[in-house]
């Protein structure tokens, strides 16, 4: 059995991380709940025992074998000092992911590279994490030239509030009153924002970075050719993405969906006649990446077409990061003996 601290707990995923450890039946020793001293006091349960949320403090790590950060600043400024008192820290912000020295990791896709960690591990952006398990597939059966990705991002990888910001403005709407955005700089409902985290060079946004950067490093191909557009919709929970591919050798429509199919953690969901396709309403509370719309792309000498549907919640943060913590447990490569 393995302690675990959960940073982050009563956010969206955090609550999410809980789930995936009780379904996942992962062997928790102690299970310890911090967060702000804002969400401190809190009641949790977890497999019918309620715990009290602590604030999270140097000593939150004492004794603890795995640290699950949820997302934020927190893991900048207590992740060095959990793993100094033997903590693994598995990080669901940005904070390290680009550091050389910290491993980025999809278990589907570069589960090996948990072993070479130094007590930091990142979990990678939500609509990263749900386009490299396809791009993996496909480039490891005709390899990959360049990417062209457009994603319809849920409100729920904004948090709770966004989530309770779709709510309280769909009903102001439809009520014919007022309702003053908070967490997106637009009205959301009824709407779509094509600006998701903060601007940065060449006028791309910080989300537009990551899938670039991140994919990249996942991938382990520091050039590969990829462009995103990121946009926030008025849907609770599931990123879908579009995603255009032009590989190095030709891979018909029919071979795609057999790899993809044959690929772990992807279910293909590809049947135009029956209108059978990925949704956002249907992927929702599941851990599989869903492709469909597979269609050859014939503007390009060897292109291809994706339509990639994943709950961001899980796949894309909770379950991933709750993986890596298999991976650390499976290869031995926890801190302490
Ligand atoms: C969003 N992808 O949907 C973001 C949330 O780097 O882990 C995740 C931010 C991150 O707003």
């Amino acid at each position: 059995m393995y302690n675990v601290v959960v940073v982050g707990a009563s956010g969206a995923v955090g609550r999410e991380i809980l789930k995936v450890l009780d379904e996942r039946q992962f062997p928790v020793g102690e299970l310890r709940l911090c967060a702000t001293s804002r969400s401190a006091g809190k009641q949790m349960v977890f497999r019918g025992k309620t715990i009290t949320v602590e604030e999270t403090t140097p000593d939150s790590f004492k004794g603890m074998d795995i640290a699950l950060f949820a997302g934020g600043a927190a893991s900048k400024q207590f992740g060095p000092g959990a793993v100094e008192q033997g903590c693994v820290v598995i990080d669901n912000s940005s904070n390290f992911r680009l550091d050389p020295a910290v491993p980025l990791v999809v278990p589907e896709v570069n589960p090996g590279d948990v072993r070479w960690h130094k007590g930091i591990i990142a979990n990678p952006n939500c609509s990263t994490i749900i386009m490299v398990l396809p791009l993996k597939a496909i480039a490891d059966a005709a390899g990959i030239k360049r990417v062209v990705v457009s994603t319809y991002q849920a409100v729920s990888g904004a948090g709770m509030e966004a989530m309770e910001e779709l709510t309280a403005q769909t009903r102001a709407v439809l009520d014919g009153g007022e309702y003053t955005p908070k967490v997106f700089p637009y009205p959301i409902a009824f709407n779509l924002i094509p600006h998701i985290d903060v601007f940065q060079e060449m006028d791309y946004t910080k989300e537009e970075w990551k899938m670039v950067k991140e994919t990249r490093k996942i991938l382990h191909n520091d050039h590969l050719p990829v462009t995103a557009t990121t946009v926030r919709v008025p849907v609770y929970r599931s990123h879908s993405e579009s995603v255009n591919i032009e590989t190095e050798e030709k891979l018909s429509a029919t071979r795609a969906r057999e790899v993809l199919a044959a690929f772990p953690g992807i279910v293909v969901m590809d049947d135009p006649e029956k209108k059978e396709y990925p949704m956002p309403l249907f992927c929702s509370e599941r851990d599989e990446v869903f492709v469909g719309r597979i269609r050859e792309d014939n503007s390009v000498p060897r292109g291809l077409n994706l339509w990639v549907v994943s709950d961001q919640l899980r796949k894309g943060a909770a379950t991933n990061a709750v993986q890596i913590a298999e991976l650390v447990i499976r290869y031995g490569c926890l801190l302490r003996g």
